[in-house]
């Protein structure tokens, strides 16, 4: 870079970045939800992992609980984003609520991936996040044949017990190149290891970290809109710190940028996470702009066009 344009203030934004279409789905689900039986509509967990869409659906009536048995009987509630396991799907019945599931297809996918390999009597090694509420629904599948692969250790103590019939599948918001170091670091224990029929990593999770990391080396620093337990969110500041960008941050909102991370900083890199609303990555670019980074340049590696219907049971509902 020349001198001339090292000192010159640019924002890079990533493209694509924000809302995926699993997220876009179950958002609208718990809308149309509280439009057609009023509030409140109950949410187990939080519908996506974002602050801000939690709060704003909070102030509309949707309260979130933790599990089925805190809804009253009889009641309406949303299964999120991430999916749950069939012992939930029965604690419902059991309870006599109604329920709509929002879980992502491309997480029902998975959870027909374990039942496939699971009634073949293979052990299935789960690469994910110990405590995400995707790998608990996901597990909970066929808890028997599930082991939970989260770090190098867990590589280590893996126990299966016909080395010939083990199969790797993963949660789908995982670091690709970090996923794909822990499935050489298995298959070397395990040589036999067989892959799952397609990726378990979704578009989106891929698609947002191959946007950050065509940038990041360009950025002195990158803020990444998102929540702190958002797993895909996370995963895009490691990722653009592992491609070069000399800092990066996650904030839920423009007013948690710390001003010494711009101390002596040209070009910002900015992107967000599929959980969050694209309003909240423009009241950033305001922020910026008002300290001077007003020249917004769009660095875009896919076009997403991908939509997916909505849950069933609204479907049943719609003329
Ligand atoms: C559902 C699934 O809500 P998120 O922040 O969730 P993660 O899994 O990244 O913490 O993002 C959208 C989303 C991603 N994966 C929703 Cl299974
Ligand atoms: Fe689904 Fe991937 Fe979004 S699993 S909810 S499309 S991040």
């Amino acid at each position: 870079m020349t001198g001339a344009t090292s000192s010159a203030k640019r924002v890079l934004l990533a493209k694509p970045r924000g809302y995926c279409a699993g997220v876009d789905r179950a958002v609208i689900a718990v809308e149309k939800a509280l439009e057609l039986y009023g509030p409140p509509v109950y949410v187990r967990k939080e519908i996506v992992h974002n602050r801000h869409v939690v709060d704003t659906l909070r102030e509309r009536g949707v309260i979130f609980v933790d599990e089925t048995s805190e809804v009253p009987e009889g009641e309406l509630v949303v299964f999120s984003a991430h999916g749950v396991s069939p012992a939930v799907h029965a604690e419902a019945a059991q309870r006599n609520l109604r329920t709509i599931d929002a879980t992502c297809p491309l997480v029902t996918k998975v959870h027909k991936e374990v039942n496939r390999f699971a009634k073949d009597d293979y052990d299935i090694l789960l690469i994910g996040h110990e405590g995400h509420e995707e790998v608990e629904g996901t597990a909970g599948e066929a808890p028997e044949n599930v082991q939970l692969i989260d770090t190098r250790e867990d590589v280590a103590k893996a126990d299966v017990r016909d080395p010939s019939k083990v199969v790797w599948l993963s949660q789908t918001t995982l670091s690709v190149d970090e996923t794909m170091e822990r499935v050489e670091q298995l298959r070397e224990r395990f040589p036999e290891l067989a892959d799952p029929p397609s990726d378990d990593i979704c578009y989106a999770t891929s698609n947002r970290q191959t946007a950050v990391k065509a940038m990041a080396a360009e950025c002195d620093l990158v803020l990444v809109v998102g929540s702190r337990n958002s797993s895909n969110s996370k995963r895009l500041v490691e990722v653009a710190r592992q491609a070069g960008a000399r800092d990066a941050h996650l904030i839920d909102y423009a007013r948690e940028v710390d001003p010494s991370w711009l101390d002596g900083v040209s070009t910002v890199g900015v992107t967000s996470g599929a959980s969050v609303p694209d309003v909240l990555v423009m009241e950033l670019l305001e922020w910026l702009g008002e300290r001077g980074w007003t020249a917004v340049e769009e660095v875009t590696t896919a076009n997403e066009k991908i939509a997916f219907a909505l849950p069933r049971e609204l479907r049943k509902l719609s003329p």
